[in-house]
């Protein structure tokens, strides 16, 4: 009998209870790189002594991946009694200080994950997050282990023009045979994954900023040549970015340089190397031409995320990746901040709440689903995730709820004061703001340790002259977690006197245990309950407002973001129920009605102004309906929520129209107004378009013919893609033509149509992924096709189950390639137990099919046995 092919070894789970020091202190490490697009040569000199604080041992572990070494030797005498497990180098070393020197040989143009050092259109650029640094020289490759670097490197200066590298430059010079190298000092100890390298013919737009200090800092973003128009607002915010973290944080940077660049393959959306960040072109580039008023707003989000990195990441990193968080949530809070002073709080938290909601929510009620500061993984990447990023941000926020902006102050102050130069924990961060804040965080401290959305049932009583609250909370049980505890939950409150649409004030309550009951005195009317103001936390609140109640407050709340909140719980409530047990016809005609009502105020209300009143017309998405329902059915949905949209379409056309050609008059600018009456304009188009399909198909076009910026051709083109009509294919045609040169608008194309409402939305992937410009090399162009056929409930669930075969083949398809894009697309098919077991049982099998496929890499096997469960 033939032996069976070995069993491939189950990547092995790694729990953050085990964390151990590492044995070493690797204080200094010089890097010398001969750098070559298909052979660079890395030599790597480390400076190590023995950690007082970690265990002894008589060998050091360097971590590798796919990496040998050419040549290895400690204080100068070559060592051949190397070994190698699982990838790592290990060497003998009996001292308590050595120097280890190791040679290896790397190919950066066969390096398609995009993970350590990589060719992109002919330049070489880095990505170490979270392990990639292994893939480009043996080391402890773990955020505990700080070490200032020295970077020289050479190469044909024909090739690579510009060398850069962390911190600040210190020398350069010619050599031989048309190259020339550089060298950069980084005097801030930090740890691998903070690395940078970049060679490639670029430019740079520069400009100064000088410090609180008195620092004069040197920026540049650095693209290639044909972008060097569309880096203005990059720049513009990263200068505001800088003055921010000074006014509102006190962090001042502390380089002489601060360099951005922009590359084209990137798995993610930019990373914060020390001095030097690596940027996805689309956190970059725009102009009104070729980026949409959200891609502004991104991009000023993302400079401004990856500049606060400099302090809270960079400055005070973190221990393990188990502390992620500490980093990213707090990072994301720190942006949130930011674009909302410059965009405006309520619609920035709208917009916020949205992606909570719509991506995190999900995650938190499904197979994937981990605290912010997860128990154990086999392989980081997976986690990170809108739970560590966004969830992570909102308990931060809640610690800000409840502190007072002034005291959080204090407790940042003190957690950087206290940290600054070390790998911190949660943990710390916690205590930090306790001892400074001045908050008792005790039992506070569940929300890095239990995952699931707590949800918060509200009943109001009203008798004599009180109304009283009664608050339960229930943490629902999560993979691991079949038990909670009750958790502090921060709650804005007011309560509304009818008659005069007026409250005396608005509350902060804390609900600390699993229920509590609240008298308020004074009012001889049942008052209407306005809560979790501003989202104070992230919880999903049930209760059984009245339609009047939420029409009452979508027209009056005075907090602009509860006002917005009743709008959608009026709307939630009528779609779920319709798409749920479903609804008579009575039921049915007041809940139009009632919605119709509400938003025909939001479109005459004068006081408004068109930034909100576009948040106010944004329905509920099909993902948060879903979220709703124990178990959805994704065609209903899909079909309620068109429905809806038709019979407003034809109960307020007028008024749609009105607005649609008031917002067109405005002329094109950057400012609130003009971004407003772009917003409208589209939203107006979007609900035209489920009614008269024609006329919308003509308004569409005139628009796209019009439009003198991407925001308004964007979103003509949206309009159209969802509509049969011969406009669709001309202006289809036509955008191409225009924009065929420029990657990031070929993305949108591909987009536009794999999240369209056409019907045969599918049919249109398929053709897609044949076009020309498909490539899965390129992690844009695939997320810009598979992503938005994902995020489009009517196409991906497709009953056949067609949808769910088109993802799985992907995965199966970009996993060699690109397994950490590949493992992203995962969790649409795991969210199979939420949805009608016809559907469910098709996208079990296709995660099924993914798991029997042979050399599975650990990213995506470990998501996919996670939502099998
Ligand atoms: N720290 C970065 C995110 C990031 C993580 C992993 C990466 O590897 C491909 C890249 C970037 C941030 O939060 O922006
Ligand atoms: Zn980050």
């Amino acid at each position: 009998m033939a032996d069976a092919a070995p069993e491939p070894k189950e990547p092995p789970l790694i729990r953050r209870e085990d964390y151990r020091p590492f044995p070493w202190l690797v204080p200094e490490i010089v890097l010398d790189f001969d750098l070559g697009l298909d052979r660079t040569i890395v030599r790597s000199t480390l400076t190590v002594a023995r950690n007082a604080r970690g265990d002894r041992a008589d060998t050091i572990r360097l971590n590798g991946d796919g990496l040998s070494p050419r040549r290895v030797a400690i204080d100068g005498a070559p060592v051949n009694d190397w070994a190698m497990d699982e990838g790592d180098l290990v060497l003998p070393l009996a001292g308590d200080a050595h120097e280890i020197m190791i040679e290896t040989e790397i190919d950066p143009s066969a390096n398609s994950q995009l993970m350590g050092l990589y060719a992109s259109n002919g330049m070489l650029c880095t990505q170490c997050e979270a392990e990639g640094f292994r893939r480009i020289a043996f080391f402890p490759d773990r955020p505990d282990v700080l070490s200032t670097y020295r970077v020289r490197m050479e190469g044909s200066r024909t090739q690579f023009p510009v060398l850069l590298s962390n911190g600040n430059a210190v020398a350069h010079g010619e050599s031989d045979d048309g190259r020339h190298w550089a060298e950069w000092h980084d005097p801030w100890p930090k740890p691998s994954y903070l690395f940078a390298l970049v060679a490639g013919d670029l430019v740079a737009r520069s400009d100064r900023f000088t410090t609180m200090g008195g620092r004069e800092v040197a920026l540049n973003v650095w693209v290639r040549e044909e972008d060097l128009p569309r880096t203005e607002h990059a720049m513009e915010s990263l200068k505001r970015a800088m003055k921010w973290d000074e006014d509102a944080f006190g962090r001042e940077y502390d380089l002489d340089q601060f360099n951005i660049v922009a590359v084209g393959d990137f798995n993610m959306g930019a990373m914060e190397n020390k001095g030097l960040n690596i940027f996805n072109t689309k956190y970059v580039l725009a102009d009104p031409e070729t980026a949409t008023d959200g891609d502004y707003d991104a991009i000023e989000g993302v400079i401004g995320h990856e500049y606060f990195h400099n302090w809270s990441g960079n400055r005070v990193t973190c221990r393990d990746w188990f502390q992620l968080s500490l980093k990213e949530g707090f990072t994301v809070l720190r942006d949130q901040l930011f674009s909302q002073d410059l965009q405006g709080e309520a619609v920035k938290r709208i917009e916020d709440v949205r992606v909570l909601r719509s991506v995190q929510f999900p995650e938190d009620s499904g197979p994937l689903a981990h605290p912010i500061r997860p128990d154990s993984f086999r392989e980081i990447s997976n986690f990170y995730t809108a739970t560590v990023y966004n969830k992570g941000a909102e308990v931060i926020r809640m610690m800000r709820t409840m502190a007072g902006p002034e005291a959080f102050r204090a407790g940042t102050d003190l957690y950087f004061d206290r940290h600054d130069g070390e790998a911190a924990t949660c943990e710390d961060f916690v205590s930090a703001m306790e001892d400074g804040a001045g908050l008792d965080l005790g039992t506070f401290r569940r929300w890095y340790s239990q995952a699931g959305t707590p949800k918060v049932s509200v009943e109001l009583d009203h008798r004599g002259n009180t109304a009283t609250l009664t608050l339960r909370q229930y943490v629902p049980p999560t993979p691991g977690q079949p038990a909670k505890q009750p958790m502090p939950i921060p709650l804005r409150l007011a309560l509304f006197d009818r008659a005069s649409g007026t409250h005396a004030g608005e509350q902060l309550i804390v609900l600390e245990d699993a229920e509590a009951t609240i008298a308020f005195d004074g009012f001889a009317e049942r008052p209407v309950l306005s809560i979790n103001r501003g989202f104070s936390a992230p919880i999903s609140i049930e209760r059984q407002a009245s339609r009047d109640d939420l029409v009452f407050l979508a027209a009056r709340d005075d907090d602009a973001f509860a006002r917005a909140e009743a709008m959608q719980e009026l709307v939630v409530g009528h779609l779920v129920a319709a798409a749920g047990e479903g609804l008579d016809a009575s039921d049915r005609q007041q809940g139009q009605d009632a919605i119709a009502e509400a938003l025909a105020a939001v479109l005459e209300d004068s006081r408004l102004d068109d930034l909100m009143r576009g948040e106010l017309m944004v329905l509920p998405g099909e993902a948060y309906l879903a979220e709703q329902m124990l178990v959805a059915d994704p065609g209903r949905i899909h079909r309620e929520r068109e429905g809806l949209k038709r019979w407003l379409a034809g109960e307020l056309g007028d008024r749609l129209r009105t607005l649609h050609s008031r917002a067109s008059a405005v002329p094109y600018a950057l400012d609130r107004k003009a971004r407003g009456a772009r917003k409208v304009k589209t939203l107006a188009l979007s609900y035209l378009a489920a009614g008269d399909r024609e006329a919308a198909a003509e308004l569409a076009a005139r628009q796209y013919d019009a439009a003198d910026n991407m925001t308004d051709r964007q979103g003509a083109l949206m309009a159209l893609c969802g509509l049969d009509s011969a406009a669709r294919t001309d202006r289809l045609i036509d955008f191409y033509r225009r924009h065929r040169s420029n990657a990031l608008v070929i993305d949108k194309w591909f987009s536009l149509q794999a999240m369209s409402l056409h019907p045969a939305a599918i049919e249109h992937v398929k053709a897609l992924r044949e076009h020309q410009d498909f490539t899965l090399r390129n992690p844009n162009r695939v997320r810009a096709l598979y992503m938005a056929f994902a995020g489009n409930p009517h196409a991906f669930h497709t009953e056949s189950g067609e949808g769910y075969r088109l993802v799985a083949d992907l995965i199966l398809d970009l996993d060699p390639i690109n397994a950490q894009t590949a493992a992203r697309f995962v969790p649409p098919l795991g969210r199979w137990r939420r949805i009608e077991p016809g559907r469910a049982a098709l996208m079990r099998a296709e995660l099924e099919r993914i798991a029997a496929a042979p050399g599975l890499s650990r990213d995506t096997r470990e998501q996919v046995e996670r939502s099998l469960g």
